[in-house]
């Protein structure tokens, strides 16, 4: 009876000890052995007369069935951790420390982890390998153990808080994540080479509204004396009515820096945009420490080719307070997961004008159309509508 009593201290004991990634792991075990005992309890044919009068299958009293016990413990968890010590699985998660950290970059079979321990390569667990492709991304929160030679290893990924993807551009039924965990993603368009392109803003628009992260727009190369310059800083306005937050920055000649730094700061941004932009120039001239390779400093060496940047790279600015994803540039956007008749959902000026006389109206030239009528009135910016048809005839028809 004493020695009972020590064990079931012991237990108590040694589940505090544990972490809470440990703690987790024995308390599903513990869910998972009470369904499986629930379900065997459900085939037995005399068990539901036994539960109306209140006691369990065995005929003893259901409030005998495991329940928090004093020393506070369920018993299914002892049950579990049991199990746990006969498998010998328990000793080892105890022996095998887990730190946080975050992915900064990620190359073949792994990349680099930012943790408790600095900065150092990781490969992933057996399990998560399969999955590489979209199974780890940067900006990845992940739990990692430390290997003999120094290197982490992940073995688990936190939940994501945002996932900004695109399809892959040649396997479009296949997702690419971007970034993940990004409260912004941040668009840096220029107004000039490559050229002002707003039908690919307004995709990139509805990628971040499907993303959980809020869309930023950073016009950059304000500094270029360019003859359609008006009729760009119209466009502009037209998205701040949206609702668009705006920056109109050089990067360059830094102007217009402070206030973006001043919005991205404490929150972590993805860069993204077209290759040539400027997005690496605009990291450059936020935090000069960080001297990352642009076309300029690529040409200057000789270098060829429509990318510079090659790697998407998180960029740790603890100093500022800034947490900046870089990105190679994309040629085009995708959407996913979304089809014709969830398209006009993305498009807030059609808001309000929804009672079309058919209800399933896609807009495109429906009789008593709202939609159209604003657009002829000019209520609807007709360069909008068409970039909705655009759109709209890339993405498939819905399921039903
Ligand atoms: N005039 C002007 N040129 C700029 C400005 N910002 C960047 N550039 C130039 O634009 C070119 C492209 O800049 P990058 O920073 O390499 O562009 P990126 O968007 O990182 O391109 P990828 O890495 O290929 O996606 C370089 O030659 C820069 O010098 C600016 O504010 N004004
Ligand atoms: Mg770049
Ligand atoms: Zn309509």
């Amino acid at each position: 009876m004493a020695k009972k009593k020590k064990q079931k201290q012991n237990h108590l004991e040694r589940f505090e000890n544990l972490s809470d990634e440990q703690k987790m792991e024995i308390l599903s075990s513990a869910a998972r052995l009470r369904k499986a005992h629930k379900m065997k309890r459900s085939d037995r044919g005399d068990w539901k007369r036994n539960l109306e009068r209140g006691r369990d299958h065995s005929g003893k009293s259901a409030s005998r069935m495991p329940q928090q016990k004093s020393d506070g413990l369920e018993d299914w968890t002892r049950k579990a951790m049991e199990l746990a010590d006969s498998m010998n699985t328990l000793d080892k998660v105890s022996e095998r420390e887990l730190f946080q950290g975050v992915v900064k970059s990620i190359s073949r079979g792994g990349g680099i982890v930012r943790g408790s321990h600095g900065e150092m390569t990781f490969s992933l667990k057996s399990e998560l390998a399969m999955l590489q492709k979209t199974g780890v991304s940067v900006g990845e929160e992940i739990f990692y153990s430390m290997k003999g030679d120094g290197n982490a290893l992940v073995e688990r990924i936190a939940k994501r808080k945002s996932i900004f993807s695109r399809p892959d551009p040649l396997r479009p039924k296949l997702e690419r994540v971007i970034a993940v965990n990004i409260d912004y993603v941040c668009m840096v368009s220029s107004l000039d080479s490559p050229a002002f392109n707003p039908y690919f803003i307004d995709r990139v628009l509805i990628g971040a509204r499907q993303s959980g992260a809020d869309f930023v727009l950073c016009l950059n190369k304000m500094d270029l004396e360019f003859k359609d310059k008006e009729k760009v800083l119209k466009e502009l306005d037209y998205y701040r009515k949206l609702g668009v937050t705006i920056f109109e920055v050089s990067a360059e000649e830094d102007l217009g820096i402070d206030e973006l730094k001043l919005f991205l700061k404490g929150k972590k941004s993805v860069f993204v945009g077209t290759s040539g932009v400027g997005k690496s120039s605009l990291l450059n001239t936020i935090s000069p420490g960080l001297d990352i390779k642009t076309q300029e400093t690529r040409e200057k060496a000789g270098g060829r080719g429509r990318h510079t940047t090659v790697m998407s790279t998180f960029h740790y600015l603890e100093e500022d307070d800034l947490y900046i994803i870089d990105t190679p540039g994309f040629r085009e956007f995708n959407l996913m997961e979304i089809n014709k008749d969830e398209l006009k959902f993305y498009f807030p000026e059609f808001e309000g004008l929804e009672s079309c006389k058919f209800n399933n109206c896609q807009h495109i030239h429906e009789l008593g159309c709202t939609v159209l009528d604003a657009v002829e009135k000019d209520e609807i910016y007709e360069r909008r509508y068409d970039s909705y048809l655009r759109i709209l005839d890339t993405l498939p028809k819905s399921d039903t």
